[in-house]
């Protein structure tokens, strides 16, 4: 009997392990080493980055358990009853800012190491980083942001002001250090009570002229993520003294502050309580009552949201990193389980119903890995000064696409991917469940995801009211060329690999449709188009990466590309039929009130 219960307390399960994310994120690695055309370049800077994923396996991830684990607190008063406000960090998340700055997490974007792929090296870096950050990827996110936006403030500043030039040039160089002492992150105070989508009409701040280009803010910031942060960006209304009441008649303007005084003190914030989260609870966000902030006016007056949009297109690029690092490192642990777990008499992965999920997993990985790759490129020349215009209106475009479409197909992979550790995935001792928990904040913050869609139709509007759908024409000449690339190509191919080449046919229909539908609504002619924007984005996003499908092809004519184009596709054509709103339905949501209505 005692030998019995040796053996059943002996039992082991597969161990919930992660790949080195770079080695198991394949398709990023093809893509690098078709852009850097120089072998012993590739050689160089592939090695780096297989170090890179060993360390966060082997000591970042350590950290951002005790992150997890350690949330963290905020002090109100001391014994004395004095307020103090002072927030208690765990010490993962004091080391994953210590680590941040040393390994140059932001500060590579900013250095010239690769030339012009500097941005590019530095975001696929950054994925890796993101599901081992114990969300210090978020701090980083706004401080890359602002990083960005202060480096353009230098160049073009909008005031001559001694001490807004020496604390933007302070802040941009503290941001991007990679000493630990000296390295700051900055936050991003937009979001207000009576809402984060609509910016500009639900902001209350006030900023009050002090002389020269000082202010003083007055105002309740409902979320700041980054409460720890050495500094902020932030929108308020520059108001009047004698006009307080009028305040919402004052456009948006954007201010640079210190959060701290130089004697440690809150530069006269009050951090009024911390925020109970759902998830990212690593994450130090509170709400703060701004009671005369001293402050520095950065944009144009009235031009804050313009000013600040620079910064939203890194954050939601940061936002996409975590998507696909996120989704990279679950499949990882999915794999390697189904690779030892057995039921019914085999390992798993050799059940077909299981692997048809992970083949679906993998899909998706690579899909979203994909796009990513593509923006990240586009920006890393944007940042280099070599992209054209057409490029930097793709950026542009495809931006909030990338942001809304990684982000929700995240989410479902995040649960899928615990079902498929059955129990293991859903305990909290596996910290696996904080992973999902954490994935559903990507579809919020940065802009939800309608409000995504409604950028894209934004930044597709042509600035030409002769030309309304100039912008849709680099759009479509932008995707059509990956096609026309790959039917030229696909010439060269053996015979046995042309398989796909019908699939290009229903992919080019497919875009078609697309493109036409969406120059009606740029033309006004589409009754119901903010409705029907949502499905259209999807399906866009769907027929894009189909399109960077096909150039991997082209360039590398491998078997698994042509066999993931092929089952792209198929998928595709079904989001293309179940995901539409029939103009019918749009009728009858509408006449008939439907959604207003009770159930
Ligand atoms: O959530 C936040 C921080 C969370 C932590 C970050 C983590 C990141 C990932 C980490 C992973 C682990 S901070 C709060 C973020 N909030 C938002 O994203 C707000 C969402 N709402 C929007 O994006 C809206 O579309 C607004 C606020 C931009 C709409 O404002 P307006 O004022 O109504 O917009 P307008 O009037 O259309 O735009 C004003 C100008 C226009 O230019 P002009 O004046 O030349 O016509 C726009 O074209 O700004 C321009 N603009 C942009 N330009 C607007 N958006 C953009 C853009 N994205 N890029 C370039
Ligand atoms: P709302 O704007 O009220 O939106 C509610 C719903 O309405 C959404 O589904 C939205 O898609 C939809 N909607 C809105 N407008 C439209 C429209 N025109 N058409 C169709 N649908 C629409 N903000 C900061 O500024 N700094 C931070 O550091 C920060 N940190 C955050 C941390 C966390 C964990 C979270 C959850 C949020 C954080 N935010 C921060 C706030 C975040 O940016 C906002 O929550 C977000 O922008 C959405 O705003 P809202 O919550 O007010 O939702």
């Amino acid at each position: 009997m005692q030998k019995h219960l040796d053996l059943v307390q002996s039992m082991t399960q597969p161990k919930l392990e992660a790949s080195n994310p770079w080695l198991i994120g394949g398709v990023l690695r093809t893509q690098l080493q078709n852009v850097l055309y120089n072998k012993d370049e590739f050689k160089h800077i592939d090695d780096e980055l297989i170090d890179f994923g060993k360390f966060c396996n082997d000591t970042l991830y350590e950290l951002s358990v005790d992150a997890e684990l350690n949330p963290p607190k905020l002090i109100k008063q001391d014994v004395y009853g004095n307020v103090i406000d002072k927030l208690v960090l765990s010490e993962g998340w004091r080391k994953e800012k210590e680590y941040a700055s040393k390994c140059g997490i932001v500060a590579m974007a900013y250095e010239n190491k690769h030339g012009v792929w500097n941005r590019l090296i530095q975001l696929l870096r950054l994925q890796m980083y993101q599901p081992v950050s114990g969300l210090f990827g978020c701090p980083l996110a706004m401080t890359d942001g602002a990083a960005y936006l202060l480096k353009q403030w230098l160049i073009n500043p909008t005031t001559q002001c001694q001490e807004t030039t020496s604390l933007v040039k302070q802040g941009f160089e503290n941001l991007i250090s990679r000493d630990p002492q000296k390295f700051w992150t900055s936050g991003q105070w937009m979001t207000e009570k009576d809402g984060g989508s609509d910016v500009n009409n639900s902001t209350t701040t006030i900023a009050i002229h002090q002389g020269g280009n000082k202010y003083k803010l007055f105002g309740y910031k409902w979320f700041s993520s980054a409460t720890d942060s050495e500094m902020t960006l932030t929108l308020a209304r520059i108001v009047p003294e004698n006009k307080i009441e009028e305040f919402k008649k004052f456009p948006l303007s954007l201010f640079i502050m210190r959060v701290k005084k130089d004697d440690g003190t809150l530069n006269n914030i009050k951090i009024m309580t911390m925020k109970d989260k759902m998830g990212t609870r690593q994450l130090p966000t509170a709400e703060l009552l701004l009671q005369g902030s001293e402050a520095f006016l950065i944009s144009e007056e009235g031009k804050g949201v313009k000013a600040i949009s620079h910064m939203l297109n890194v954050t939601r690029l940061y936002n996409a990193s975590s998507a696909v690092g996120s989704m990279n490192r679950l499949y990882s642990i999915v794999l390697n389980y189904s690779l030892k777990r057995k039921a019914f008499g085999k390992i798993l992965i050799d059940k077909p119903a299981h692997q048809a999920m992970l083949t679906k997993f993998n899909l998706n990985v690579r899909a979203c890995s994909l796009f990513y790759f593509k923006v990240a490129q586009l920006f890393s020349k944007i940042q280099n000064n070599v992209a054209n215009k057409d490029e930097e209106e793709m950026f542009r475009i495809l931006t909030p696409l990338l942001k809304l479409y990684t982000a929700k197909i995240c989410m479902y992979w995040m649960s899928e991917g615990i079902e498929a550790l059955g129990a293991l995935g859903y305990m909290e001792n596996s910290y696996i469940p904080l992973m999902l928990r954490d994935a559903q904040v990507l579809t919020i913050w940065e802009g939800t995801t309608n409000v995504l869609c409604l950028d894209f139709l934004r930044a597709l509007k042509s600035n030409d009211k002769n030309d309304p759908l100039q912008k849709l024409d680099i759009y479509a000449r932008f995707h059509t060329h990956v096609m026309m690339t790959q039917l030229s190509a696909d010439t060269q191919l053996p015979e046995t690999r042309k398989s796909f080449i019908p699939y290009i046919a229903k992919m080019t229909i497919n875009h078609n449709g697309i493109i036409a539908e969406l120059s009606n609504i740029l033309k006004g002619s589409v009754k119901y188009s903010e409705m029907r924007i949502r499905d259209l984005c999807f399906i866009l996003c769907e027929a894009f990466v189909g399109g960077q499908m096909l150039e991997l092809i082209s360039k590398n004519g491998r078997e698994e590309d042509i066999l993931t184009f092929e089952l792209w596709v198929e998928q595709m054509q079904q989001y293309t039929t179940t995901w539409s709103i029939t103009p019918k339905a749009f009728e009858v949501l509408v006449n008939q009130n439907m959604v207003k209505s009770k159930l």
